[in-house]
């Protein structure tokens, strides 16, 4: 796409996240932009613009460059807003890691990445980590205090390097590399290019009914490092002129009372967030009044906690979004309460059912089973993973993107959601691959065999599971194993279950779907 400029300050064609936030910040510069929930520090758009402006400037006194990557690695407080917005002013790419991963995960994501810097929490072990994959002498800034000679984000403002003034990006570049778990190894890096800002902000007002203005509350309970907390609550909210509330650290009777004490309008959370939120001793659906967009995504949502959450927030107008990483909001359900799992494709999207292992002009009829394709030239679409060609090559072959779900096309038109293609199991909004799990667990030496599997949960709407065949251990020692190694907590199992044999088929494949009848029924 061709972009133009006219004057100074109008972009025609296509707006980076950073053209959204700073015209927002012309039609209110006096509005509340953020408010954090740890010092109650309010930061107008006006303010917004000048700390983020001040930050890029004293990142580039640290000596980062446009078109380096760098890591934030962060939960959802204030700073990790300002450093995501300061490194994208700078001319960086972002490349933002889970926080929960373990300081061995994130030091390979970014030696592999070849990564300039890191913006992350103060702890050493995390910071050590950083500093082994990074070059010698590239900075490292902390939030929350200093530890191996790192230096504070906080205090990081502008200081002798003088910020360029904005210009908008190539369209084509990228801007944000995101983090989706891979079937084998380490998580890949998705490139999103500037382009797909658009597209990745407006859906939701299109579709779930936010109008433009300050009267927007929204409260930041998904996690910023993917996309739908960054584009969706952040950069939409920002965009429309609405105020972001910081939560720093999910914790549901502090999410409840944010809601009912600041007015929000606007919350967009997992099911898991529903589902603890609403088992909070202070919740009450008569303070709940104020929330007038509800939206979900990530998971499935167990059909008995939605017809929960539509009563316990009475004014809100629920929209359930499906979408990935890689190409944003595919599918939308407007309403979605006591309906099966029925969508239609989202804004700014095109999709087809694709046969399951064909290719992808091999297009299913109603009421066959398929693979769930998604038209790869919006401008919604990611560039690729990064340094994974051929990973890249396989979900993008043919012009469409392969989602690995599968669904069903109604004689409506509308599409069903059926299931996975692949063993992948989604907990709490978050990708675990069965094989991750199965690698720690295979190296434990009383193990001999093992399949990990996702069962249906009221909590996360896929509960982990692992039947092992083993010599005489239990499921408390092989959970502390876990811990112990290099998996990310919340990918461990939550349950075990000891089986003398695993299901196996004619070919030595085991029967996942055998194994999941058997143990939902236990
Ligand atoms: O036994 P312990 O102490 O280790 O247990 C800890 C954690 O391990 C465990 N835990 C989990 C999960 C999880 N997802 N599954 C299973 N266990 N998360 C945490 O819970 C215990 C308490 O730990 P915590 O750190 O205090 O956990 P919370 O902060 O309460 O975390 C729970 C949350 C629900 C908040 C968290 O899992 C979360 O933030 N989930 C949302 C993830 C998300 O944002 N998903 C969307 C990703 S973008 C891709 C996508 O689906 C999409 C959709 C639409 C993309 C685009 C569009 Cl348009
Ligand atoms: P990710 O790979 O992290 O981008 O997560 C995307 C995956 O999460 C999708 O392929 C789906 O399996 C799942 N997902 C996202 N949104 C929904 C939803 N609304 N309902 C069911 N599953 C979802
Ligand atoms: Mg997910």
């Amino acid at each position: 796409m061709m972009r133009q400029t006219r004057g100074e300050n109008v972009t025609m064609g296509m707006q980076a996240v950073w053209d959204h936030i700073r015209l927002a910040a012309e039609r209110t510069p006096d509005n509340i932009a953020l408010v954090d929930d740890r010092s109650d520090r309010q930061l107008t758009f006006a303010e917004l613009v000048e700390d983020v402006e001040a930050a890029a400037a004293g990142l580039g006194a640290a000596g980062l460059r446009p078109r380096q990557k760098v890591a934030t690695m962060l939960p959802n407080v204030l700073e990790h807003v300002i450093a995501i917005l300061a490194l994208h002013r700078l001319g960086t790419v972002v490349c933002m890691i889970n926080p929960r991963l373990k300081p061995e995960e994130a030091g390979m994501l970014i030696g592999d990445a070849d990564m300039a810097g890191a913006v992350c929490v103060a702890d050493p072990a995390i910071t050590a980590a950083a500093r082994d994959a990074l070059p010698m002498d590239a900075p490292v800034l902390t939030v929350g205090g200093v530890t191996n000679g790192t230096a504070a984000f906080e205090t990081c403002r502008a200081n002798g390097y003088e910020l360029p003034p904005w210009s908008s990006p190539d369209p084509e570049g990228v801007a944000f590399v995101l983090y989706t778990s891979g079937t084998t190894g380490l998580p890949k890096g998705v490139m999103i290019p500037h382009r797909a800002t658009d597209g990745r902000v407006l859906f939701a007002p299109v579709q779930c009914g936010l109008r433009h203005g300050p009267q927007n509350k929204a409260l930041g309970l998904m996690p910023l490092f993917h996309a739908v907390g960054f584009y969706s609550a952040l950069v939409t909210t920002l965009s429309l002129n609405g105020t972001y509330y910081v939560h720093s650290a999910f914790d549901p009777p502090v999410a409840v009372e944010a809601i009912g004490d600041h007015g929000i309008t606007f919350v967009f959370g997992a099911p898991a967030h529903f589902h603890a939120m609403l088992a909070a001793p202070n919740f009450d659906p008569a303070d709940m009044k104020s929330v007038d967009t509800l939206v979900y995504a990530g998971a499935v949502m167990p059909g008995p906690l939605l017809d929960r959450v539509k009563p316990a927030f009475p004014n809100a107008w629920i929209t359930n979004i499906y979408g990935t990483t890689e190409v944003m909001n595919a599918l939308y359900m407007p309403d979605p309460v006591g309906k099966p799992l029925q969508y239609r494709p989202g804004f700014y999207s095109s999709v087809r059912v694709g046969r399951i292992g064909g290719g992808v002009d091999e297009v299913c009829e109603v009421g066959e089973e398929g693979e769930l394709l998604v038209d790869a030239a919006a401008d919604a679409t990611f560039l690729g993973y990064l340094k994974q060609p051929v990973a890249t090559a396989e979900k993008l072959a043919g012009g469409w993107y392969r989602t690995g779900d599968i669904v069903v096309r109604r004689p409506d038109g509308d599409l069903e959601l059926c299931g996975r293609v692949d063993d992948m199991i989604v907990s709490g909004g978050e990708n675990i691959h069965p094989e991750e799990v199965e690698t720690i667990l295979m190296q434990h030496k009383a193990v001999r065999e093992v399949a990990v599997i996702g069962i249906p949960d009221d909590q996360w709407s896929e509960r982990v599971v692992a039947c092992v065949v083993a010599d005489g251990i239990d499921g408390d020692t092989l959970d502390v194993w876990c811990r112990e190694s290099s998996l990310a907590d919340y990918k461990r199992p939550r349950d075990y279950a000891f089986l003398d044999v695993l299901p196996r088929n004619a070919a030595n494949k085991v029967l996942r779907r055998e194994l999941r009848e058997a143990v939902k029924d236990n």
